[in-house]
Parts: C-alpha cells; structure tokens; sequence
C-alpha cells in the first residue's frame, strides 16, 4: 500500500465570518449591516427580520421572505439580535489567534465588515478605525507564522447601500466595493496574498445582499452579474497592486447525488449541479456557459450587459476555486418546487448517510468527490475553506467539552482529502474548518449549533462568560499537525486527548 502524507506546505486553519464572531458593532465607528436586523432562530423556528414600513408602522417577517416595498430593517428591543455582539472576537481576537496559533494552525480565514471600513457604504475615505482594527488581526496572525485569508464581502452589505439602491442591484456598487478593495489592498497588501472577493456568490438571494426586493430569479440574476463584473475587477486590481497575490472565490459546492439510477433522476442531478456551476463557469473561465441562456430564458432573466463586460470577466478570472463543503443531498425529477413564491430545489436526504442533529448528512466521501469534480473542470489550484460539523456540546462542570464526535467527522474528512490529493493529484491549497472558535450559526442564529475546537461559553441569547476553552478536538488537532497528519493511520487516536 502507498504511504500517504500531505504536502509540507499544505495550509491548515479555522474560518469565521464578521458577522458571526465579531460583534463590536458600536466599535470603530461601524455602520450597521443586512444581517444586524435578523433575529435569532432554532432548528424548527426560522431567523426573523424586522422592520418598517413608510408609514411607520413595524412588522417582522421570515428573513427568507421577500420584503414588501419600502421596508427598512430596524433594531426592536423585543427580540435578540445575534450579529450585534456576536462571541465578541472584537475584544477577543489575540487570545483567539493565539490558541489558534498553540493548535498549530498555519492559516486563518476572515471576513471584513463593511462597514467597518466604509460605515455606509459610499463615502470616499475609508476610516481608519476600522483599518486599523484587520491590521491588527494580521499582524497578529503574522507573529505566529499564520497566513491571513480575506474574505471581502461575507454575505451581508451595508445598511445604507440597501436601503438606498437596492445594493448589488444597483450597478454603483460595484464602484463601492471596489473602493473597499482598494482600501483594504492598499493598507493589508504587503501582508495578506489570499483574498476571496465573495463568500458562497451561488447562493445569494435575499434581503443581505438585495435590499427589499422580490426574491425572484430575474432579480438574482442582475445581482449576480454586478458581483461577477465587481470581483472580476477587483482579481484585476489586486493583481496590479500586490504582485504575486492569488484571489479566489467562495462557492457552496456541497455535493448533490441523484436519488436514483434513474435516467431523469440522473440528469436532474446535472441540472442542480449547474446552481453552483453556472456562478464558477463564468468566474473561473471569464465568459458565461452555454447551459446559462436556457437557464435565463426559463426564468424570463435578463443580463445588464454593459459595454466592456464581456472583456472585463475575460480578463478577471480567479487564480483558485474556494469553496464550502459540510454535506452531500440528493435529488430527484421531482425535487423543484416553490418557496415563498420562488422556484427554489428541494433536496432529500440520503438513505446510507448518517445526519448530525441539524438534519445534514454526515458523507466524508463528498470532500474527494467534490475536489475531483471541481479540478477535473478547471485544473486550478483549491482551497476548502468551509467544512466542519455543528452539533449540541455539551460541556462538563469545568467548560471541557469531549466532542469525539467531531474528531471522527474530521480524521474522516481528512483521510478523503489525503487521497484526494495523493491518489487523485488534485493541487489543493489547504483547508479552514468552519466556526474554529464556536460561532453564532447563519442558518439559525444559535450558538448551540457549535463548530468550534474551542468552546465558547455562551448561550443562544448571548449570556455567558465568553470564556474560550479547547475541547477534545483541539487537543487532537494539536497532535494531527504535529504529526503532519501521520496520526490519522493510527488505531483508535481519536479517543486519546
Ligand atoms: C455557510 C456560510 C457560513 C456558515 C456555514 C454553516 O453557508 O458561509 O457563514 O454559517 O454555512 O452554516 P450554519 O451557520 O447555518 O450552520
């Protein structure tokens, strides 16, 4: 049997995302974001939005549903707002980068707030404060040998960009991201060489991104187009101004199977993939996929082209392909069906696949799966950067948390990963496990939906200590890098602390 080990320079890390972890959102003179309006949820009780309309009066609705006109989220102080204060990485971000650093991480991957940097959205000079703040995230990754990965925009835009225009509907805010960008190449250039310009771009759909609009497919489209045209001038951008620099994007490729051998079964499964496919095609190959026209018509879509366009999406191809991976589904001919009026997929679940406690189905083979069909398209090189498995921990009188669970999820993970890159030679950069340091959930709004190597002692309404505490997981991590990944071969080591 061929030894297998991973490169010596292979990249191993954690991910968050601002609004996740940061909280702070009185800090540095932060505007608020899309995502500050959304209240906490559960498991069965979807994440609220709140707002009003012109006249003043307040409603709150599922924050999937499409917004009436008009409406503007506003904080109420009956419900819990998880973004605001978050784990508070604001004031935790060293001790947090340090245990990071005593795990052995050698990457961590972040997200930069907007408004932040630019409190709403369109000013011209970016605030200090806020640049300051990542500098000092970088600089601290820096002094422990750890390369910083940005994410730029994660999933949320300014307040005031939404309300105003619409956001990513809007052409300007293109020009407006673009100033982000180059604020953020200008200050962290010389100290940060991965960038991603957009985190899952294939799933974006709603309020976050959008403002209140109809959630339809035309207005995802116009959307889509403005983010391909902006991130293929900021790879554009960053090339010029931090030579050697790479830049990827994110996108949700858990894998889907499909439910059958059944020919449409099969060809519907071809059809889904093309969700996450048709955002890549033209981000990491510079034009639109033939397959997109169909996919347009059907949806009565239409493209905003602009003259130039066609050039800039040619000239701003990404250098790697990013992307999210905690699960495969499963669909079948049938699986299209309409949500909150929007023709969206429903995706089953598999019969062979255990599922954690939030319904996702536990597939370790997704991973190779996933790289392989990823670099059997673009031969480029990879970065997973979200993966991991939120489940209940429960800890004991002293905080310690003894998630065996999550140390199988990962020696499994990894075990594919290793074949993936030394059977199949797939050129993968390294890999960041979603929520390293426990994280508010996106999907949910919990904290009891935990993902971390290190605890954080905080409840779903934000009461709590903020303690940080390693768990089992992190002491195995410990001993995984330090062996370069050589434990994975011995018996039962996920059981040793
Ligand atoms: C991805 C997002 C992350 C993260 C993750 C896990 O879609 O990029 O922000 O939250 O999913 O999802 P959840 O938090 O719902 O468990």
């Amino acid at each position: 049997m061929k030894h297998l080990s991973f490169p010596k320079n292979f990249l191993w890390g954690g991910a968050i995302a601002d609004f996740q972890a940061e909280g702070g959102y009185t800090e540095s003179g932060r505007g608020l974001v899309t995502l500050d309006f959304v209240t906490q949820g559960t498991k069965d009780e979807p994440r609220k939005i709140t707002y009003m309309l012109p006249d003043g009066s307040k409603h709150v609705s599922d924050f999937r549903a499409p917004l009436p006109d008009g409406a503007k989220g506003y904080l109420d102080p009956n419900y819990y707002y998880p973004s605001l204060n978050a784990v508070d990485f604001y004031h935790h971000y060293k001790e947090d980068i340090r245990l990071m650093a005593e795990m052995g991480c050698t990457t961590f991957r972040f997200s930069i707030c907007w408004t932040r940097i630019f409190p709403r959205g369109d000013e011209e000079i970016p605030n200090e404060d806020g640049l300051k703040f990542y500098e000092n995230i970088v600089d601290e990754c820096l002094k422990y040998g750890i390369e910083p990965l940005i994410t730029i925009c994660h999933d949320e835009i300014p307040v005031y960009l939404a309300d105003t225009i619409h956001g990513w509907l809007d052409r300007k805010t293109i020009d407006y991201y673009l100033n982000l960008c180059k604020a953020l190449f200008n200050r962290l250039g010389s100290k940060v060489k991965y960038w991603l310009t957009f985190n899952e771009i294939n799933t974006l759909n709603g309020y976050e991104m959008f403002g209140c609009t109809q959630r339809d497919h035309k207005v995802r489209f116009i959307g889509a187009h403005h983010m391909f045209i902006a991130s293929a001038l900021a790879v554009k951008m960053c090339h010029e101004m931090i030579p050697g620099a790479k830049v990827g994007a994110m996108f949700a490729s858990s894998p889907c199977y499909p439910l059958t051998c059944k020919p449409e079964d099969v060809f519907m499964q071809l059809q889904a993939r093309r969700r996450t496919w048709l955002y890549a095609d033209v981000m990491m190959r510079g034009y639109y996929p033939g397959y997109a026209e169909t996919i347009l018509e059907y949806y009565d879509a239409q493209i905003p082209w602009q003259d130039g366009d066609k050039e800039i999406l040619k000239e701003g191809t990404l250098d790697f392909y990013s992307f999210s991976c905690y699960r495969s589904t499963t669909v079948n001919k049938d699986s299209s069906f309409k949500y909150q009026g929007v023709e969206t997929l429903c995706f089953d679940q598999n019969p062979y696949l255990p599922n954690t406690n939030w319904g996702w189905p536990v597939d370790p083979m997704s991973l190779r799966y996933v790289l392989n069909e990823v670099y059997d398209r673009y031969q480029k090189p990879i970065f997973i950067v979200e993966n991991g498995m939120g489940e209940i921990d429960i800890p004991d009188e002293n905080g310690f948390v003894n998630d065996t669970y999550r140390i199988e999820y990962l020696k499994k993970h990894f075990k594919e990963i290793r074949k993936a890159v030394c059977l199949d030679h797939v050129d993968v950069i390294g890999y960041t496990m979603w929520g390293c340091i426990d994280l508010v959930s996106l999907g949910t709004g919990e904290m009891k939906k935990r993902y971390g190597w290190i605890y954080v002692d905080m409840d779903d309404l934000g009461n709590g200590t903020k303690r940080r505490i390693p768990k089992a997981s992190y002491y195995w991590m410990q001993k995984f890098l330090k062996s370069n990944g050589e434990i994975l071969d011995q018996d039962n080591d996920a059981l040793i602390i």
